[in-house]
């Protein structure tokens, strides 16, 4: 899973790639950077707390810091930025909410870059359509239905609206995954506010306006947050009036968008969490871990998180017959604790 970070120039995204991800860049160059966020858990210190461990692994989110281009900028570095948006998972999309001494308007930027993503796809949609046109003259039955799909798609977008709004069946969605448009990625809208307006609501409800999820968060204290030493963090957060760094509830967001859940490993070695697409099967589950683990799955012995918690050990799990062995069909739950059983 790979979110890209977007946005017009000077939004703040390579501040908050720099913070989430504890790189250092160069925040001046218009070069992609690839980097990897630790995502907060509070359940695994608790797993560590009834599991002896040496050490905590989190679940990571893959993060691309990608170029902004200013509207009606260079046409080639456009569409290399396109390109690069085309690959990625997700999108977080980053609007400039602090005043930078040009004033600030989230809505005018938000629509600015919106409007970009929405032409690009309607070049996309309109190549499509005569394609699908002429095979539909042919008389193929799918053709006539891509059709009828992309003349929708192309309204839409006529009207500047992205796709990922808007009344689609699981055939149109379908459709619309096969041709990768941008705007049916998923999206986090993320206001970039000065730290005197955080918790920022007033600018979230500016950017939901037009649908979509929306988080507030000051990027430039992210990264004093992240220079400063763990043990003084909780403070500063406290003097802030935030419950934890920005993270916590982007990655959440944006695990809800891709509909991703975790679980976790626990042993003596490692107490660890693992993200996964809700309603991935056990073997499915383990080719997270390692692809041999899939291909000579047996079994998955299995407890809740929740269970650990109120019983206190993994002996009165086994006691209370809360140990389960699922099979090949299980179906992951968020919070399993997994001990994966196979052959290589
Ligand atoms: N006041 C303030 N300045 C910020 C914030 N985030 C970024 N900046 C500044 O805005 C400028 C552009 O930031 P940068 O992260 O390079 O933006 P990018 O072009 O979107 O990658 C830099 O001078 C940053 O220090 C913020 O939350 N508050
Ligand atoms: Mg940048």
């Amino acid at each position: 899973m790979e979110v890209g970070i977007v946005g017009l120039p000077g939004c703040g995204k390579t501040t908050l790639f720099s913070a989430l991800t504890g790189t250092r860049v160069d925040a001046y160059t218009d070069k992609a950077h690839v980097g990897v966020a630790n995502i907060p858990d509070p359940r695994l210190p608790a797993i560590a707390e009834h599991i002896t461990t040496r050490k905590i692994v989190p679940a990571t989110l893959r993060l691309v810091d990608l170029p902004g281009v200013p509207p009606g900028g260079e046409p080639k570095k456009l569409s290399a930025l396109l390109e690069q948006i085309r690959q990625v998972d997700a999108i977080c999309h980053v609007v400039r909410a602090f005043d930078d001494g040009r004033g600030a308007d989230p809505a005018r930027d938000l629509a600015a870059m919106d409007t970009e993503l929405v032409l690009a796809d309607l070049v996309v949609a309109e190549g499509a359509a005569d394609k699908a046109a002429r095979t539909a003259r042919t008389g193929e039955r799918e053709a006539k239905e891509r059709v009828a799909t992309l003349e929708r798609i192309q309204e839409r977008l006529g009207e500047g609206a992205p796709l990922r709004s808007g009344d689609w069946s699981d055939r149109d969605k379908a459709i619309l995954r096969s041709y990768g448009f941008i705007t049916s990625k998923p999206v986090l809208l993320v206001g970039n506010v000065a730290e005197a307006d955080l918790p920022g609501a007033a600018v979230v409800a500016i950017l939901e306006k037009g649908g979509g999820r929306g988080l507030a968060l000051c990027a430039k204290l992210e990264a004093e947050l992240a220079e400063l030493p763990e043990e003084d963090r909780a403070s500063m957060l406290e003097s802030l009036g935030l419950a934890e760094p920005a993270i916590g509830p982007l990655a959440r967001a944006l695990h809800a968008q891709l509909g991703l859940t975790t679980f976790y490993t626990a042993g003596d070695k490692e107490v660890r969490a693992w993200t996964i697409p809700m309603g991935a099967t056990a073997p499915e589950a383990a080719g997270a871990i390692h692809s041999d683990i899939q291909r000579g799955f047996i079994r998955a012995e299995c407890f809740a998180f929740d269970d650990l918690v109120s019983l206190g050990s993994e002996k009165r799990i086994r006691e209370a017959g809360k140990l389960r062995s699922e099979g090949k069909a299980y179906l992951m739950q968020d919070g399993d604790v997994v001990h994966f059983l196979f052959n290589v």
